[in-house]
């Protein structure tokens, strides 16, 4: 049976400044830690990435043309702020109103989010948010952009506080590269976390219009082997670590005991102590009900096995199936049933999860108020043949992630869009620019755009609401 979306869904597309505008030096723009951190560690950089700087309008144009009635924008901090805080840059700020005046010109929202990954150098340099002072910088630059943007009726504060902390601090494949320190992990979440709280309270203090959210990554978890307890035990502290532990603090304003009780075996077991203070959870209580959106950006779940000995992780940035490696001391390994498909980059693709994932948040934090699933999308080594990509394989991921979702409305959740990452080919952070997940091929030498076969599905999806058999 043909499955369909509500008539006032959005169907978006997502970029991020970083992966997108290009121009990373030019236009008063301050520098930021990916700068260098490319240039020493990957065979890529950021330059010329889709050169959505200059080439804005005719990705908005395209997404008029495809149906696609939504955009996530990030603001570069370091474009407004170049230094992080203090002197304003005029041009940094003159360019984001023409982007968002050209997005309402082609009646595509802008859903905008402050923070993408990519904090100022100078901040980043001297702790980024583990430095508390930074958070304050953070705040600061919220309460600008909302002054400075009243165009704007849709703001994420960050977008995904968890894999920063797990790519900054556990894996080490984000700057500064630091490996293995749980520690740091749990304090870069929590400290987000209160910063994040902390502008949603200013936003409803200023009493702006519109509406303010924030984005997790939220990877389902599940036992390998369900009967076996070790294995459960593996799965809900893998989860305490990339959701639940952001989660509480998102809607609970604490940590429940189960929680803590995780979190410190972790940590008991990999050495480190948090810092969390009173006024940081007066913050967090005091914006737990204010969220008006939760934006869940889904890709993959994972299987845990216990397991018992040092940790281990291997990144396969280059897709070369099979090449990765996750275990952690103490709370278990990566280990997925042979029969779910993989990506070339070893993610596995589960829709399901995401159903699971959004009752989760359903049924645990009903102070949820509206779901939005802010990125979803196929990584892929595209083909480019006949001035397109026959990308069905994209096809039928999105399909299916968009199956479950009505099957998710449908048992009472309240998702309003679904936004793909993303709306043109962009670089990706850790694994470059063969890494492909846009609607619109990008031609990175010419920069031209080209549809993909996807884009027409997408079309047509947006006009019918329905998912095609
Ligand atoms: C999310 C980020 C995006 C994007 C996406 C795809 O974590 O919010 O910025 O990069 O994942 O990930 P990747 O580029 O690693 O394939």
């Amino acid at each position: 049976m043909t499955k369909t979306l509500p008539k006032d869904f959005i169907f978006g597309g997502a970029t991020a400044a970083y992966q997108a505008e290009g121009v990373t030096k030019g236009e008063g723009k301050g520098p930021v830690a990916w700068d260098k951190y490319l240039e020493d560690n990957y065979w890529y950089t950021a330059e010329p990435a889709s050169d959505f700087y200059h080439k804005y309008p005719v990705d908005l144009k395209l997404a008029e043309e495809f149906g696609v009635n939504g955009i996530r924008i990030s603001i570069a901090w370091s474009r407004i702020f170049p230094a992080g805080f203090g002197d304003v840059n005029p041009k940094g700020v003159e360019f984001y109103h023409k982007l968002f005046a050209e997005c309402h010109k082609r009646h595509v929202e802008p859903f905008v989010t402050l923070h993408h990954f990519d904090t100022p150098a100078a901040l980043h340099a001297n702790g980024d948010f583990l430095n508390r002072e930074n958070m304050d910088h953070f705040v600061d630059y919220a309460k600008f952009c909302f002054k400075e943007f009243p165009e704007v009726n849709y703001w994420t504060t960050f977008n995904e506080i968890g894999p920063i902390g797990d790519g900054q601090y556990l894996v080490g494949k984000f700057p500064p590269g630091i490996k293995y320190d749980l520690a740091k992990v749990f304090q870069s979440h929590h400290n987000m976390m209160v910063s994040h709280a902390r502008a949603v309270k200013a936003f409803k203090d200023g009493g702006y219009s519109g509406e303010i959210g924030v984005v997790h990554a939220l990877p389902t978890k599940y036992p390998y082997d369900p009967s076996n307890p070790a294995d459960v035990r593996a799965a809900e502290l893998e989860d305490i670590i990339h959701n639940k532990f952001i989660l509480d603090a998102t809607y609970l304003g604490e940590y429940s005991d189960k929680t803590m009780e995780g979190v410190n075996h972790i940590l008991a077991v990999n050495g480190g102590e948090l810092d969390l203070r009173d006024d940081d959870f007066a913050a967090l209580k005091a914006a737990k009900d204010l969220n008006d959106f939760l934006g869940i950006n889904y890709y993959m779940s994972d299987w845990m096995q216990a397991f018992d000995g040092e940790t281990e992780i291997i990144h396969n940035g280059r897709g070369e199936k099979g090449s990765s490696k996750y275990q952690i001391k103490g709370v278990g390994r990566r280990e997925a049933p042979t029969h779910i498909p993989k990506t070339d980059w070893d993610w596995i693709i589960y829709p399901q999860g995401l159903y699971d994932q959004i009752m989760r948040v359903k049924r645990d934090y009903p102070n949820y108020k509206k779901i939005y699933i802010t990125e979803n999308g196929l990584g892929y080594k595209d083909e480019f043949i006949d001035h397109t990509v026959y990308d069905d394989a994209r096809i039928d991921y999105v399909k299916k992630h968009l199956e479950v979702l009505t099957d998710a409305i449908a048992d009472g959740a309240n998702v309003k869009g679904y936004f793909i990452w993303s709306l043109m080919d962009v670089f990706s952070w850790s694994n470059g620019y063969e890494k492909r997940y846009g609607l619109f091929y990008v031609d990175f030498d010419t920069q031209e755009r080209y549809p993909k076969k996807s884009a027409y599905w997408y079309k047509k999806l947006a006009q019918t609401q329905e998912i095609d058999e």
